[in-house]
């Protein structure tokens, strides 16, 4: 098969793409059509790899309004909410959601799903239909499963033994929720039983971790240095940090050389914490969004993520990671040209590299026909126009098209 007329991630000069068993074959300028070869040409659109979400709740997705609305707004009402559903959980229930939501991720062009999974529930019983989805969806969608402690570690019965239990069943990654957890001692004792969990099944770690407008909630320093002292570095990584936002400067000023010795990953969700920071502000109210923009320019890896699609957190979401990024260059003011240019990397290479995808994943020769073309010549035109995915293609297998919608303007 051979897709012609493309610019591959921003380029300037078109490209063509051969792709032959799966694999990119061949990338070039004017390829020659062999003989009997299918030939699709897309005109000048631009061609990146696959989209990758990060940072969502796929167990809860698809569940706002049952049985209650979080009418506050907050995270605190949400996890409220959600206790309520999760008593009346089933492994069908669970099941049919996610592969709703998979197929909304899929035509948005989202080909790598990190998903947080609730382990407080003695049943675990979104752990074992997300770990039956894993294997059953691998050929559309990889997922990554993390081992998250909704109601705590230390502060829910059994706690610790949920997580070795939800490790053991086979989750990829270990969380942990130390701004949740009774107290600050709790608190610390969670993020080292976390690591260490994580050390002893050679696991990648995900920490909620200061998802809170206190401004001294300070799990992230702990995560960080327990990160450089074990040497798991980017095997970690510290989602949402919203108080980051709240911290003062000469303290994040200390706190950033830890942070790049580190080598932690972030993932920032800003459509849902804009939505649920600030909540007990009156004015001026924060936005609840971590430090993007520093910590990019500090050489820190930052990736975006959605975290939920219509359910107790966040009553709203199709899947579009587009829309993440929208949000995130508006509230973190990341939109100067290069910015806006460069932000298609918070929902692909950077987030790549939080999820060890390792060198399989991207468009060069040899690798796995893994990509999507969007309706646009770059990325800047793509996100201002929300340019339809025009094929979202994995292994050489086309997942998903859209037609883009025509417009007609009567004068
Ligand atoms: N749970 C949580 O602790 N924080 C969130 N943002 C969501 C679920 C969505
Ligand atoms: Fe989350």
């Amino acid at each position: 098969m051979l897709y012609r007329n493309l610019y591959i991630e921003n380029a300037a000069e078109l490209r063509d793409i051969r792709v032959e068993n799966g694999k990119f074959a061949e990338i070039g300028a004017n390829l020659a059509a062999k003989p009997g070869e299918d030939v699709r040409d897309f005109g000048g659109c631009l061609a990146l790899p696959p989209l990758i979400e990060s940072h969502v709740h796929l167990d809860t997705c698809l569940t706002a309004g049952d049985p209650v609305w979080n009418e506050s707004g907050t995270l605190f009402e949400g996890i409220e909410c959600w206790a309520k559903r999760k008593e009346k959980l089933t492994k069908a229930d669970v099941r049919e959601r996610v592969n709703r939501a998979v197929r909304l991720y899929a035509a948005s062009g989202v080909q790598y799903i990190r998903t947080h999974v609730d382990v407080t529930d003695p049943k675990l019983t979104a752990m074992e239909a997300l770990l039956e989805l894993r294997d059953e969806l691998k050929d559309v969608v990889t997922l990554q499963i993390v081992a998250f402690p909704q109601e705590g570690i230390e502060s829910y019965p059994n706690g610790r033994r949920l997580m070795e239990d939800a490790v053991r069943m086979g989750a990829d990654c270990v969380g942990a929720i130390p701004h949740f957890e009774f107290t600050r001692e709790y608190s610390v004792s969670s993020l080292n039983f976390a690591v260490s969990l994580a050390e002893k099944y050679d696991k990648l770690v995900d920490v909620h971790c200061d998802e809170i407008d206190d401004e001294a909630s300070r799990g992230l320093e702990t995560l960080a240095a327990r990160a450089y002292e074990t040497g798991l570095a980017d095997r970690v990584t510290a989602s949402h940090t919203t108080a980051m936002h709240s911290y003062n400067n000469a303290y994040v000023q200390r706190l950033m050389r830890l942070l790049k010795l580190s080598r932690i990953n972030f993932v920032s969700n800003p459509l849902v914490n804009t939505h649920l920071q600030g909540r007990v502000d009156t004015y001026p109210k924060r936005r609840g969004v971590t430090r993007v923009r520093e910590l990019t320019e500090a050489g820190i890896n930052v990736s975006f993520g959605h975290d939920d699609i219509f359910d107790p957190w966040y009553p709203m979401g199709t899947g579009s990671l587009r829309d993440v990024v929208f949000m995130g260059l508006h509230v973190c003011q990341m939109m100067g040209y290069g910015d806006i240019m460069n932000s298609c990397k918070f929902i692909s290479t950077n987030a790549a590299k939080t999820l060890h995808l390792g060198d399989s994943y991207g468009i060069r020769e040899g690798n796995p026909a893994s990509f999507i073309v969007l309706d646009a010549k770059n990325y800047y035109d793509a996100l201002n126009r929300s340019a339809a995915v025009r094929l979202s293609c994995k292994n050489g297998r086309a997942l998903a098209e859209t037609e883009p919608a025509a417009a007609r303007v009567r004068f």
